[in-house]
C-alpha cells in the first residue's frame, strides 16, 4: 500500500511510518518541492487537515494523508491549540514555543489541575481533491517544567501522558508512538483503508 503524506515536518513523517509499519510505504513532501506552501487558515484541526489533503491531492494521484495536530491547554483556554506550530512566530525554534507556552503558564499562575492539556491529531485522506474521510486522536495529560528529554518533537518535552511519570520527550519512540494522539488517529485510519483503497 502506498501512502502520499502531505506534511513537510519530517518528525510527523517518522512517527506515521512508525506507527503504520512495514505494511505501507510513505512519501511526504520533502519528494515534492514543486508543491507550495499551503495555507492553513481554517479554525479546526479538521479543517486544517481537510485544506491540506486537498490541495495536495489536487496535485498528485493516489491517497494523500494529511496530519494537523497540536496542544490544548486548559489554562490558556486552549491555546495554542491550531496555532501550536506558529505560537511564537513563523520561524521561531520548538525551544521558543515551548518557553512562550511556559511564560504564559506562569502569567495566570497555573497549577494543578489547570496544567491539564491534551494532544490532538485530526487526519484527513483525500483522492482527487474530495476528502474520503477524517479521523481524530487525542491523548490526556498535563504541562511540567522544566523542559525534560530529547525524543520527539515540539511539545514533547513538557507534556507528560496520563499514566506516566515521564515526557514524551523521554518515554522511548516505541511508547509514545503506541499512545500519542497520532498514533490513535492512524488506527482508526488503517482500520478503513481497505475499503478507502476500493473507493474512487
Ligand atoms: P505540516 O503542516 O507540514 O504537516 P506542521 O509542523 O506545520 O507541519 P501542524 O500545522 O499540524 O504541522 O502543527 C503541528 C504543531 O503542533 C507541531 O509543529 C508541534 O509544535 C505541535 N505538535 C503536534 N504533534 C505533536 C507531537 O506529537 N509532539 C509534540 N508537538 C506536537
Amino acid at each position: 500500500m502506498e501512502l502520499i503524506v502531505a506534511t513537510r515536518n519530517a518528525h510527523k513523517t517518522r512517527e506515521i511510518e512508525q506507527i503504520l509499519g512495514s505494511g505501507c510505504a510513505i512519501r511526504d513532501l520533502t519528494a515534492y518541492p514543486e508543491i507550495s506552501e499551503i495555507s492553513e487558515s481554517g479554525t479546526s484541526f479538521e479543517e486544517n487537515a481537510k485544506l491540506k489533503a486537498i490541495a495536495v491531492s489536487r496535485e498528485l494521484p493516489g491517497l494523500v494523508v494529511a496530519d494537523d495536530s497540536g496542544l490544548e491547554v486548559d489554562a490558556l483556554e486552549g491555546a495554542p491549540g491550531v496555532h501550536s506550530a506558529r505560537y511564537a512566530g513563523e520561524n521561531a525554534s520548538d525551544t521558543e514555543r515551548i518557553a512562550k507556552l511556559l511564560r504564559q503558564l506562569s502569567k495566570v499562575n497555573a497549577k494543578g489541575d489547570q496544567r491539564r492539556a491534551r494532544f490532538r491529531c485530526v487526519l484527513a485522506i483525500a483522492r482527487d481533491g474530495h476528502v474520503l474521510a477524517t479521523f481524530e486522536g487525542v491523548v490526556g495529560g498535563k504541562i511540567t517544567e522544566p523542559p525534560r528529554g530529547s525524543h520527539g518533537f515540539g511539545y514533547d518535552p513538557i507534556f507528560i501522558p496520563d499514566g506516566f511519570e515521564e515526557t514524551f520527550a523521554e518515554l522511548p519512540e516505541q511508547v509514545k508512538n503506541n499512545i500519542s494522539h497520532r498514533a490513535k488517529a492512524i488506527r482508526k485510519l488503517q482500520a478503513k483503508l481497505p475499503t478507502l483503497c476500493g473507493e474512487g
